[in-house]
């Protein structure tokens, strides 16, 4: 009875702090209890990684009761949600970003100096969720925060490999691949939902059934597995607001498969059941170039499904009328990898709600919006006819019958322009027949996004341009952008310091225009002479990094140069490694007198190239064999070096960023889409040697022709 229930309730509430405290000793005592009870090692003798572990487990909990508050506040609040499906994420590490969005970061530092232990030296014990290859994974990442720090009702679904983007070792100057089996250690800051689980099915056939005196499809799939959830908490600065991660892991499932056990091969049946994991086992390592491999189609569809279905669920726990959807449901799509979603929204609409095509249509017209990441034509997903038509038949019906509407209906608009027609059509009827994942994503979202300026307009004029004249009210772009609280208050603590110290608040961590408040102290020696120590002291930790990477010794007095982000021919580093080559030559052939006017210089490149892309491979072959040239030419000495290094990721970014005095953004003109990296230099006070490409025509803007200097040939 009542009575029953609010002694317990009492209880429950009378053994419960209402929130976990944060003073120094409430935090030691966190710690200490989860080193001997989530790491099971005694209190008076654990390691750094333990430690690492059990300060995670600390502020997971704390986490944790932040998302449970957001959860209970939507809820009530009901409003609509932003839903972000991305195939890729990449995060880094999580728990100096999370202890620093918390709050709690210096009472997390004092606790743990008081038990013998330096924050940043646990925080290094971390290694990086690289569930995504580059800039658009990044990207998605810092999304997440932003969208947390600005209290936005949003989920962000995408997939848990279990191997994330390969580790890249070089060996004899060539990169080879190692798998990253990232989760062999345990981690702390996701939380799986072993009852967040739903069925996805694959394969089979679609049959006509009778229904009301009519027909309608029924699909009968051939195989089924179980996505199950893991929440990866997000929170916001200076907010309670913490948002969720969902990722979902491929789990065999119980429903189907009794037949195999019943003939008596058991050993083989499990076997067989096992496999269903490999779907999210590992990521697809190509940057941008699409391969129409079944697996990768099952990856998309697979974390397609499992999201829609807990979308659609969410929804439904406080609505009836499907015609509410748009009001409480926004789809953004990154990239086309999950745009199979559209097709999936109709075929649940139609087949398993039993709306009607057109409602169903009205409905998805008004709840996707597309972002596009490139202009190059090999980034463009075409997915083979007969791949989706065995993996997903009644899909490919639907994007069919999609496609007859709007071809009908494009007919009426522009006539009988068959050029035109099968330029626009969702299918294309080439060698190999297939579906243009871009034209579905276009046709069946509200808006199509550029990621900056120069990149939507090449959108508008070329790639989409049948389209835009069509749809002119449907692209749009938003710059990309990056947060200030990884790029620089995670990565570098000293220069945050600095600017709250001289702007005199730390407002600009939630507000990155206030950053411009800094002009009125442009001219400051005091600053710039704190801003130099800063500088220097984070080329100190770079170079102690680069020594301990490569035996290399750099000179902290020398520029560094840095060009960091994927080996790929359109971003020229093989420009960057000649111009390396004809500064040596030239240093080579100087009079030793004019030697002193030499600035001396460190390069530094890093990235990783698709394991499949020759050229990319040869490229870092050539840097490496340039750097043992230069690197061991005593006539040279300090001069010049040239540093590969190796395995870039997100930590390695967080530490070669605030230390780089130039960087290299010379995409040839017109290819990169925006670029984020300038950004993340730019705000750590970095020189950048650019071309006029995606963001960086509007990075020109922002800090004035003052700033800058052009090249001669632009000037002509
Ligand atoms: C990617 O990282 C990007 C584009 C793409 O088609 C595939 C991948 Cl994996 C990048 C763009 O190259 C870059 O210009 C942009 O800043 C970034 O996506 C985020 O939009």
């Amino acid at each position: 009875g009542g009575g029953e229930t609010s002694v317990r309730v009492e209880r429950m509430f009378g053994l419960m702090d209402r929130f976990l405290k944060s003073d120094p000793s409430s935090l030691q005592k966190d710690i200490l209890d989860h080193v001997e009870y989530t790491v099971a090692r005694s209190r008076f003798s654990f390691d750094d990684f333990e430690a690492y572990q059990a300060l995670a487990h600390s502020v997971r909990d704390r986490l944790i009761e932040r998302w449970h508050d957001t959860q209970i506040h939507f809820k009530k609040k009901d409003p609509k949600r932003i839903y972000f499906l991305s195939l890729e994420f990449l995060m880094g590490r999580s728990l100096s970003n999370s202890v620093i969005n918390l709050g709690i970061r210096d009472q997390y530092a004092d606790a743990l100096k008081e038990l013998g232990f330096e924050f940043e030296v646990l925080a290094e014990q971390e290694g990086d969720a690289a569930l995504g290859n580059g800039g658009l994974a990044r990207l998605s990442a810092c999304q997440m925060d932003s969208l947390a720090t600005m209290d936005y009702p949003a989920w962000g679904y995408g997939l848990r490999y279990q191997y994330g983007l390969f580790r890249q070792v070089i060996l004899d100057g060539y990169q080879h691949e190692q798998p990253d089996y990232w989760l062999n250690f345990g981690n702390p800051w996701e939380i799986e939902r072993v009852h967040v689980t739903y069925p996805v099915k694959f394969y089979g056939t679609v049959e006509d059934e009778n229904f009301n005196g009519g027909k309608r499809k029924v699909w009968l799939p051939g195989e089924m597995v179980e996505a199950v959830a893991y929440d990866n908490p997000i929170p916001g600065h200076g907010t309670r607001n913490t948002i969720t991660l969902r990722l979902w892991a491929a789990k065999p499932s119980d429903q189907i498969d009794m037949e195999s056990f019943n003939t008596g091969d058991y050993i083989n049946a499990v076997v067989n059941r096992q496999r269903a994991e490999t779907i999210s086992s590992v990521l697809y390592p190509d940057d941008r170039s699409y391969q129409g491999k079944e697996l990768r189609l099952k990856q998309q569809y697979f974390f397609v499904s499992a999201s829609l279905q807990d979308i659609i669920r969410r929804f439904k726990d406080s609505h009836s009328n499907f015609d509410d959807f748009p009001e409480k449901v926004a789809l953004q799509l990154n990239d086309t990898h999950p745009s199979l979603a559209i097709a999936e929204v109709m075929r649940v609409l139609v087949d398993e709600e039993h709306l009607d095509w057109n409602r169903a249509w009205g409905i998805v017209c008004k709840i996707f919006s597309f972002t596009t990441h490139t202009v190059l034509p090999e980034g463009l997903e075409k997915v083979p006819v007969d791949l989706l038509e065995s993996l997903l038949p009644r899909h490919l019906q639907i994007i069919y019958d999609i496609n007859f509407d709007y071809i009908e209906e494009l007919k009426k608009k522009i006539g009988l322009d068959y050029d035109r027609l099968s330029r626009m059509s969702i299918v294309e009827d080439g060698a190999v027949k297939s579906i243009r994942m871009a034209n579905l994503a276009i046709v069946c979202s509200h808006t199509v996004n550029g990621v900056s300026r120069v990149h939507s307009e090449l959108l508008k004029t070329r790639v989409f341009k049948d389209f835009y004249e069509l749809w002119p009210h449907k692209f749009d772009y938003k710059t990309n952008g990056v947060t200030q609280r990884r790029w620089i208050v995670v990565s570098n603590p000293s220069l945050s310091a600095l600017i709250s110290k001289w702007l005199g608040t730390e407002a600009w961590i939630r507000d990155v225009d206030l950053l411009a408040g800094l002009q009125e102290q442009a001219a400051n020696v005091d600053l710039h002479e704190e801003w130099r120590m800063v500088r220097k002291v984070n080329k100190m930790r770079l170079a102690e990094y680069i020594e301990a990477m490569s035996g290399i010794k750099v000179s902290v007095n020398a520029m560094f140069d840095v060009q960091i982000k994927r080996i790929h021919e359109y971003k020229r580093q093989l420009l960057n490694i000649l111009g390396i080559i004809h500064r040596y030559d030239c240093i080579k052939n100087m009079e030793k007198s004019d030697r002193t006017k030499v600035v001396p210089r460190v390069c530094i490149i890093g990235g990783k190239a698709a394991p499949g892309y020759e050229i990319a491979k040869k490229i870092i072959k050539l840097c490496n064999a340039v750097a043992e040239k230069i690197n061991n030419d005593p006539d040279v000495g300090d001069l010049l070096k040239l540093v590969f290094i190796p395995d870039y990721n997100v930590s390695v970014a967080e530490l070669v960023i605030p230390g780089a005095d130039l960087s290299q953004h010379i995409s040839t003109a017109g290819h990169e889409a925006s670029g984020t990296g300038n950004m993340k230099f730019l705000m750590n006070g970095c020189l950048l040697l650019a071309t006029e490409d995606g963001s960086t025509v509007e990075i020109i803007e922002e800090i004035g022709e003052d700033n800058m200097e052009f090249e001669r040939s632009r000037l002509k």
